[in-house]
This record gives structure tokens, sequence and C-alpha cells, in this order.
């Protein structure tokens, strides 16, 4: 694996853009963390509250008006919000909202529901908040209901090469939409090893990592892949190499995979694919780090835009053993943080402006600078995660609840009526990790999914409060 080196020119750059950053991105260490992890928790109990009195069992609450919306399906609710709760709950230990939220689970939730899903979506949601709830708790009815899931969309990967449909009726089976793209194809193999690991039916861990193989088996002669695939041909639809929207997670999982499972084949994948990238996409300017898209067959570039979910990828890239490109990468996004307080759906490094000002209450940099801590513990990434933090609590504060910012330039920045669902099981528990030290949780050695799911790590008290 390649990594980038920074010369004398870049380090004064650096050093200028620093010293051009607000002061409150300069705080000395005098922060009480423990006391940080303290108000992270009371916001989350806050949040439930308002959550349990106007939403609860409902998808999502809207912030801004007290009412509610459906995701996934379009017309009818799953608890999704409760789902993603749970282990960020048992880790917090809000306990007394763990049972209620476990309770509905036990009384209510039922899939067998004439509408479609996303599979991506609702794998890394529901099925991999049911398994890590299940494994904050051992109750077998949340393994149960995992697996009904998991059986709702195994139709959608019955495609001669393996690789998902993108929807599939949760009653009727029926899929649709084979042009995908390799997020959705390849975030499934740890939720789903690990069913495969509980319940002794292989056919989950196969069924998904045959898709993850299929399209890795597809890659350019540069490594690369590209962002768009039609599932049922195996034909490349688009010729955009990306680690932003539509491909993020595929790079995660394969990592994720050896992680949690110990997959060689799959860390094998990953270090091939990074290596690519590495070699390809960096983008080295103005003493930032950006990985730049490129054409996956000529490795031309062809965009200087970065979508802000690629803001995970630093911790991603330190965990797979590029320390130096992770870090870096990872202050780049935190220099858009400080300039901008919340960064903005996508941003052009090039231009150094957002090219939308949207923010949809993103976790990204914060779930970065937690894995750049787990490795090192240097006080620089609990930082990046407290004025990640702060600036979360100063505007996405609702009177319901957290909302979705509509544009991140203005002052007062304007909200707007959306609470996503991976809010409670994300930077909420990212946060609280990062600051807290809770004996509940195994700093050592742990797993946490895509959206932010324990599957690992989740420490029993002795006396359980929860039976
Ligand atoms: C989450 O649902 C997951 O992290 C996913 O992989 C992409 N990003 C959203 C949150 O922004």
């Amino acid at each position: 694996m390649t990594s980038i080196r920074f010369g004398r020119r870049t380090l004064l750059g650096a050093t200028l853009a620093l010293a051009a950053a607000p002061a409150f991105a300069r705080d000395a260490d005098d922060t009480d963390w423990h006391a940080l992890g303290d108000d992270v928790r009371a916001e989350m109990r806050w949040a439930w509250g308002q959550y349990r009195d106007r939403a609860f069992g409902l998808d999502q609450i809207r912030p801004i008006s007290g009412g509610a919306e459906c995701f996934p399906l379009k017309a009818h609710h799953l608890g999704l919000t409760l789902i993603e709760a749970m282990d960020t709950l048992w880790v917090m230990g809000l306990d007394a909202e763990f049972a209620d939220a476990l309770a509905w689970t036990k009384t209510h939730l039922d899939f067998a529901i004439d509408g479609e899903v996303s599979v991506f979506e609702t794998s890394i949601r529901i099925v991999g908040g049911l398994l890590s709830a299940h494994h904050a708790c051992g109750d077998p009815l949340l393994l149960a209901k995992a697996r009904d899931m998991a059986d709702r969309l195994l139709p959608a990967f019955a495609t001669p090469t393996g690789m998902p449909y993108r929807f599939v009726n949760l009653k009727t089976g029926a899929v649709r939409d084979a042009a995908t793209n390799p997020a959705e194809v390849g975030t499934f193999l740890p939720e789903w090893g690990t069913l495969s690991r509980l319940t002794g039916d292989p056919r989950y861990h196969d069924t998904t990592k045959r898709a993850a193989v299929a399209l890795f088996d597809r890659r350019s002669t540069l490594d690369l892949l590209a962002d768009t695939i039609d599932a049922t041909t195996g034909r490349w639809l688009g010729r955009r190499a990306s680690v932003g929207s539509g491909a993020d997670s595929y790079y995660e999982y394969l990592w994720d995979a050896w992680q949690l499972l110990g997959d060689a084949d799959c860390k094998r994948m990953y270090d091939v694919c990074t290596a690519a990238i590495l070699r390809h996409q960096q983008d080295e300017r103005y003493g930032e780090l950006w990985i730049a898209d490129v054409d996956f067959e000529t490795g031309a570039r062809v965009s200087t835009e970065q979508d802000e979910l690629a803001a995970f990828y630093g911790g991603l890239l330190a965990q797979g053993g590029a320390r130096e490109a992770g870090a870096a990468y990872t202050r780049s996004w935190a220099g858009v943080q400080h300039r901008f307080g919340i960064l903005p759906e996508s941003f052009d490094y090039a231009a150094a402006r957002p090219t939308s000002v949207t923010n949809a209450l993103r976790p990204e940099l914060a779930d970065a600078a937690f894995n750049l801590w787990l490795l090192d513990r240097a006080p620089e990434w609990r930082r990046i995660g407290r004025d990640h933090f702060h600036a979360m609590k100063r505007w996405n504060r609702a009177r319901y609840g957290y909302a979705d910012i509509a544009d991140v330039t203005a002052r007062p920045m304007l909200q707007a009526d959306h609470c996503p669902a991976y809010w409670w099981s994300e930077q909420m528990k990212y946060y609280y990790l990062l600051f807290s030290d809770t004996p509940r949780f195994d700093y050592a050695d742990n797993y946490l999914s895509t959206e932010g799911n324990v599957l690992r790590g989740l420490r029993r008290p002795l006396a359980p409060a929860i039976g």
C-alpha cells in the first residue's frame, strides 16, 4: 500500500491553513471528556423522550413539526428509529429506554408487509440494528427477527451474477432495478456472516460473499471499480471510480469482513482495491490530501468534487494500514468543518467551495475520528469529534429532536424537518464511545458496522439490568 509524503511547501500550506482556522479548532487540551460524554448521553435521553412521546414505533420523527415519516417502506412504519437506537441506548446505560424499545420490538415488529424496500438500506439498518441489539442483550427473538428480514431480502440476490437487485417486496419477493452500484452490491457480509454464524445456516454468508466477489472480479486492469453496474448482465454502466456515494461502504465491508469474520479473501480484495485507489486517486493540494474521482479504466481525473459521505474514508484507510494517508484525508475534512461548522453535502476541493450546501445530519467525520482514535488515542481525533458534536448541538437541535441542515453557509443555519434514523445509531454512539471510556465497550476488540451497529465488543455488566 502506498502512502503520500508531504514536502516543505505543503507543510507550510497546512500551517497557514491552520493559522486561518477559527479559534475553537485549536482549543487547548483542557476538555473534560467524561463530562462531554455525559452531555452526549443527556442529549440522547432528551431526544429519545421526544421520540417516545410523539412517534414511538414510527420510523422517523420530524424534529421541527413533531410529525413522523416512513422509511424504508413508503406507506408503512417498521419502527426504524427504535431498531437503530437500541445498541446506542444500551451502550450509554439508558437501560429503561432500551427495555421499552425491546418490549415494543418483541410485541409489534412485523415484516410481512406488501411493500418494497431498498435491499442495502434495509440490511444495514434493520438486519444490522437487530443483530447489534441481540449482541447487547442476547434475546433470541431479535435474532429471529433479523433472520426473518434477511430471508425476505434474499430473493434480490437471485441474479445470474449473484449481485442483488436494488429493491425487493417484503411480502411477495418481487424485485426491481438491476442498475446498481458497488455499495448496494457489497455492503452485507459482516451482518449476514454473523447471521450464518449464529443460525448455522451458511446461505446468508455465501450469498453475500458471492456478490462482493462478483463485483471485484469485474475491476478494470487498473484494479479500479466504476460507479454503476447491471446486476443481471454484469456490464458496467458508468466509468467513474469514487470512494463517495454509491461506492464507499463496498471498500469498508471488504476490510470489515476481514476484521469481523477473519475472511482472508476479503482482505486481499481490500488490499488490491486500496492500493489502486491510493495510486490513481490521491490528489494533494494546498497541503491537503483528497481522493479524486477518476475514470476506472484510464485513471484520468474526472472531478475534484467530494461527497461528504467520503469523509469516513480516512478512518478506513488507517484501519487498513495506510495511517498517514488516512490521517491526512481526515484532516482535510476537519479543515472544511472548521470553515463551515458543519460539512456541506459535497465540496469541490480545487475551487474550495461547497457544491451542495445541505447536510443530512451526517456522521461520517465523527466516524473517521473515532476509528483513528481507536488506533492511536491521539487527542486530535477526540477534538474533531468534540467540534462535530458542539456544532451539531448548536445548529441541528430543534424543538423535538435533531434536524438536517438545509444550508450550512447561512447564519443562522437553516434547518430541515427530517431526522434520519442513522443519527440514533451512528454519531451519538461515536461521540459517546470517543468521550466516555465506558466499561460497556471493549475498546481493544470490537466491530462497528457501516451503520455504527456494534456486532462485537459490547460488554454486559456483571449483574445485567436487562433480563
Ligand atoms: C449511513 O446509513 C451509512 O453509514 C451508510 O454506509 C452511508 N451513510 C449513511 C449516513 O450518512
